[in-house]
C-alpha cells in the first residue's frame, strides 16, 4: 500500500520488535523474525534491522513452528497467540530434558526420507562433506550425465549458497565450506564425465566432427596475480566466491605475464579478466595488462582487486587506458559477486556501467584537483626543518655483534602467542560490532560471534597440526651495522671498520606543508656526529604455498588451504615480532629490561621501530635491495626477490631495526619533483625509474607532464 502511494519512499524497521514477547526463546524469535522477512521483503520491504548471523533459513524452520508464526504474524485464526505459546513451553521443556543426544541424531535426521537432490542442496548450503560421495554415487544412477548433475542439483545448491551470502546470510567460511562441498563433488564425476568425454571424441569423430560442448551456460572469469607480485589469498576467496555463484573461475595463480592472461583469456572465451596485487608495483603492471587489452581489441570487462589497489588508482591509471568496456575495482569479495552480476543483468547493465563511469569520472576530476591543492615545501627547506631529538645526550648503545646472525628452523610453538588474530578475522571478513571489534571480543558479538569461534577453532586445529608435523619451516637472518647519517641518507659502515663505508640506505622525506613545521625522514633517527647502529632483518615461513596447494590438489579443500595460508601470513607477521622483541631485550639490548604484554607489542608500546620498504615510512620498495645485499637473504635463508621486488616466499616480511628512544612511525606522504631528481642522483636512478617505484606518493602526475 506504502509503495503505490508513496513509490519515492522506502521502509525500514527492527524486525526484533515483531517478536520482543519470546525473550529468552531464541529459537522462536529467529524463525519469527525469518518468516516477517520472507513475506515483508516481497511486499517491498526495503530494509531491515536484524540479526543476519542468526536468522535460519526459511525452509529450514520446522514446519510446524512456521506455520504459527506465519499464523500469528497474519493474525489467521485467534487461538494462534495461544498455540505459539503453547510449542515455546514445549521447547523449553524438550530441549532441557533432550539436550545431551539432541545434536547427534539432528545431525542425521535431515538425511531421513529426503531425495538425493534434497540432501546435496544441504550438504551444501550447511557445508557438509561427510555423504558427500555416497549421494554422488546414487545422483549418477538417477542421472543419464554427470554434467546434469553439475547443472541441476550441484547449481542449485551453490546458487542458494551465493543468495544467502549475497542476502548477508551466511559468512565467507561458511561459503568457502560449501565450496569445498561443490569441489568434492565436482572432482568425483570429473573421471566420469573424463570417460564420457573420450567416448564422445570416438563418436564425433567417427561422424567428421571435431568440437565438444561443456557447461555452455556458464559465464567464465580469467584471473590472475601479475606478473612479480606473489600474493593470492585475496584472489582465491574472490575465485572460491564467484565459483559458488555458478561462475567458470580459470585461476592463473601468481606472477603471472600480461601475455598468458589475454592468451587464456582469449581461449576460454573469457567473460570477465580479473587481476589481483598486493604491493605497489603491481599497480604499473595492471596498467600494462589494461593497455594491451586496448590495443588488442579485447572488449570484456577488466576487474581490479587486492590490498594494494584502490578506486581512485583505478579511475585514474587503470581505466583510461582501456576504453571498449568497463574498469572496475571490486573492494572484497562479496563485493565481486555483485559486480559480475550487474554487468550481466541486461536490464541493470546499461545504468550500471553509467553510474559507475559518472563515478569514476568524478574521481578523476577530484584525484586533478587535490593535485593542484597539494602543497608541498622544498626539500631544502624541509631538511632544514628536519626532526631534531630533544634528548642530545641520548646513549648510543652497541649491539652485542656487528654482522651477520642466521636463525634457522625458529620454534613454531614459540611464535604463537605473538599472533595478531585481527588481520586473519578480516581477511575472512568477519568484523565484530561496536562494541565487540576484534579479536578476542568478536566472540561475544551477537551477530558474527558463532562464526568467528568456528572458523578460530578451525584454524587452531590446522596450526596445531603444523606445529605436529613440522609443515613449516621458518628462517630469518639479523644484522647489525655501524651507520651515521649524511642528509636523508645513512651511511652504513663495515662492521669490522666503522670508518669504511659498504652500503648507503636512502630515505624520503616528508614535503607536504604541516601544522607540526616538522618534516621527517627516516634519518633522523640515526645520529650524524657520532657512529650510530642500525638493524636490518629478513624473515619467511617456508613450505606454506607447498602444502596449501597439496591440500587444495589431493584433498580438494580450499578452506583449510586459505586458513593454511592466512596461518602462515600471521605466523611470518608473528616471527617478525618476537624477533624484533629478541632485538630490544638480548640481540641489541638496549631494552633489556623490557616487559611489555603481547597486547602492548602489538600496540607499539617499545622503544624503537621496524620500519620496512613499501610502508608509508618508507614507499620505495628498491631499499629491499640494499638489505638483500648486505644480509645476503637469498643464499642465506632462501627469499628471492621477484622483478616488482615481491618476496617469494608471500610469506615474507623485512625491514630495518632503529634504536631511538624518541623513533617512531611516520607517512612520508606526497614528495615532489625537487625531491624525486635529488633522491634518484643520489641513488645512481633515472628520474623515470624512481618516478615508476614512487608513482602512488608523487605530488605530481607524470602523464600529464
Ligand atoms: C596481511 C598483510 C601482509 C602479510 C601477508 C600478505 C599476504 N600474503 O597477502 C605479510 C605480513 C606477509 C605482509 C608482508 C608485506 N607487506 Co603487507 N599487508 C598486509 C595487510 C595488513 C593485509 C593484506 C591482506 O592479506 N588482506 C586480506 C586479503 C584477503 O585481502 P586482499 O588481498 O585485499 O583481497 C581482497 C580484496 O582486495 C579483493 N581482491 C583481491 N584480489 C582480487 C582479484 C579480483 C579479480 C577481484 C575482483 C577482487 C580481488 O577481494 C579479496 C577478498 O575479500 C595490508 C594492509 C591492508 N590493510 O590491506 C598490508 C600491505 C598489503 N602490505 C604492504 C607491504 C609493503 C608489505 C611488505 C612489502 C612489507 C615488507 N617490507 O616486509 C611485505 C611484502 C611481502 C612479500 N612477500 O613481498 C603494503 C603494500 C603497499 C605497498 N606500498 O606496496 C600494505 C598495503 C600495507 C601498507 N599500508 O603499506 N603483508
Amino acid at each position: 500500500m506504502m509503495n503505490a502511494s508513496c513509490p519515492g519512499c522506502k521502509t525500514s524497521g527492527g524486525i526484533s520488535n515483531i517478536s520482543f514477547s519470546f525473550r529468552g526463546q531464541d529459537r522462536i524469535r529467529e524463525a519469527m523474525h525469518s518468516v516477517f522477512l520472507f513475506h515483508a521483503i516481497k511486499a517491498g520491504l526495503d530494509m531491515g534491522i536484524v540479526n543476519a548471523g542468526q536468522i535460519p533459513i526459511y525452509n529450514d524452520i520446522d514446519p510446524r513452528l512456521r506455520e504459527l508464526c506465519e499464523a500469528c504474524i497474519f493474525n489467521t485464526r485467534s487461538t494462534a497467540t495461544e498455540e505459539l505459546l503453547e510449542y515455546a513451553q514445549q521447547l523449553k521443556l524438550n530441549s532441557s530434558t533432550n539436550d545431551n543426544n539432541k545434536v547427534g541424531k539432528e545431525e542425521e535426521s535431515w538425511r531421513m526420507n529426503t531425495t538425493v537432490e534434497e540432501r546435496l542442496q544441504y550438504s551444501l548450503v550447511k557445508g557438509i562433506d561427510k555423504y558427500i560421495i555416497d549421494d554422488m554415487e546414487e545422483a549418477r544412477k538417477n542421472y543419464s550425465r554427470p554434467l546434469h548433475i553439475i547443472e541441476g542439483p550441484l547449481m542449485n545448491g551453490m546458487s542458494e549458497v551465493g543468495e544467502l551470502f549475497g542476502a548477508g546470510k551466511m559468512f565467507l567460511p561458511q561459503v568457502i565450506k560449501s565450496a569445498r562441498v561443490m569441489k568434492k563433488a565436482v572432482n568425483y564425476l570429473i573421471p566420469f564425465m573424463e570417460e564420457e568425454k573420450q567416448q564422445n571424441i570416438k563418436l564425433l569423430q567417427q561422424q567428421g566432427n571435431t568440437t565438444i560442448s561443456g557447461l555452455d551456460s556458464q559465464y567464465t572469469i580469467v584471473m590472475a596475480t601479475v606478473k612479480g607480485d606473489v600474493h593470492d589469498i585475496g584472489k582465491n576467496i574472490v575465485g572460491v566466491v564467484l565459483g559458488c555463484n555458478n561462475y567458470r573461475v580459470i585461476d592463473l595463480g601468481v606472477m603471472t605475464p600480461c601475455d598468458k592472461i589475454l592468451k587464456i583469456a582469449k581461449e576460454e572465451n573469457a567473460d570477465f579478466i580479473g587481476l589481483s596485487g598486493l604491493i605497489t608495483p603491481s599497480l604499473d603492471e595492471m596498467i600494462i595488462v589494461a593497455k594491451e587489452m586496448q590495443r588488442l581489441n579485447f572488449n570484456i570487462p577488466l576487474l581490479i582487486g587486492g590490498a594494494t589497489t584502490s578506486k581512485q588508482h583505478t579511475a585514474v591509471k587503470i581505466a583510461p587506458r582501456y576504453h571498449n568496456a568497463p574498469v572496475i575495482h571490486v573492494l572484497d569479495a562479496s563485493k565481486s559477486v555483485v559486480v559480475c552480476g550487474n554487468l550481466l543483468n541486461k536490464d541493470k547493465k546499461e545504468d550500471y556501467i553509467e553510474d559507475i563511469a559518472e563515478d569514476y569520472n568524478d574521481i578523476r576530476d577530484d584525484y586533478y584537483a587535490n593535485l593542484k591543492q597539494i602543497r608541498t615545501i622544498s626539500i631544502n627547506d624541509a631538511r632544514k626543518k628536519r626532526w631534531i631529538s630533544e634528548n642530545e645526550n641520548f646513549n648510543i648503545i652497541k649491539p652485542t655483534f656487528l654482522g651477520i646472525k642466521i636463525f634457522n628452523n625458529i620454534d613454531i610453538e614459540k611464535l604463537i602467542n605473538y599472533i595478531d588474530w585481527k588481520p586473519f578475522f578480516d581477511a575472512m571478513q568477519i568484523r565484530g560490532k561496536y562494541p565487540n571489534r576484534g579479536y578476542p571480543k568478536l566472540f561475544d558479538c551477537k551477530e558474527v560471534g558463532t562464526q568467528a569461534r568456528i572458523v578460530f577453532n578451525d584454524a587452531q586445529k590446522i596450526l596445531s597440526n603444523i606445529v605436529a608435523h613440522k609443515i613449516f619451516s621458518i628462517r630469518a637472518v639479523i644484522g647489525f651495522y655501524p651507520c651515521q647519517t649524511l642528509g636523508d641518507d645513512i651511511l652504513i659502515y663495515d662492521p669490522q671498520d666503522s670508518k669504511k663505508q659498504i652500503a648507503t640506505l636512502f630515505g624520503l622525506r616528508q614535503q607536504t606543508e604541516r601544522d607540526s613545521n616538522i618534516y621527517m625522514c627516516l634519518s633522523d633517527f640515526i645520529s650524524s656526529t657520532n657512529i650510530d647502529y642500525i638493524g636490518l632483518f629478513a624473515l619467511a615461513v617456508f613450505n606454506v604455498e607447498q602444502e596449501a596447494q597439496r591440500l587444495v590438489q589431493k584433498e580438494t579443500d580450499d578452506y583449510s588451504s586459505i586458513i593454511l595460508k592466512l596461518l602462515g601470513d600471521r605466523l611470518a607477521e608473528a616471527c617478525a615480532e618476537y624477533l624484533h622483541e629478541c632485538v630490544r631485550r638480548e640481540l641489541w639490548a638496549y631494552a633489556s629490561n623490557e616487559n611489555l604484554s603481547i597486547k602492548d607489542l602489538l600496540s607499539v608500546k617499545y622503544q624503537g621501530i621496524r620500519p620496512a620498504a613499501g610502508y608509508p615510512t618508507q614507499p620505495d620498495h628498491t631499499e629491499k635491495l640494499t638489505i638483500w645485499k648486505l644480509l645476503n637473504v637469498k643464499e642465506s635463508i632462501g627469499i628471492e626477490l621477484t622483478e616488482s621486488l615481491a618476496m617469494q616466499p608471500p610469506s615474507s616480511v623485512s625491514g630495518l631495526y632503529m634504536a631511538h628512544p624518541e623513533s617512531t612511525y611516520f607517512a612520508v606522504g606526497k614528495i615532489n619533483q625537487d625531491q624525486v631528481h635529488e633522491y634518484a642522483d643520489r641513488k645512481g636512478m633515472s628520474i623515470k625509474e624512481v618516478e615508476k617505484w614512487l608513482s602512488s606518493i608523487l605530488a605530481y602526475d607524470v602523464d600529464s607532464q
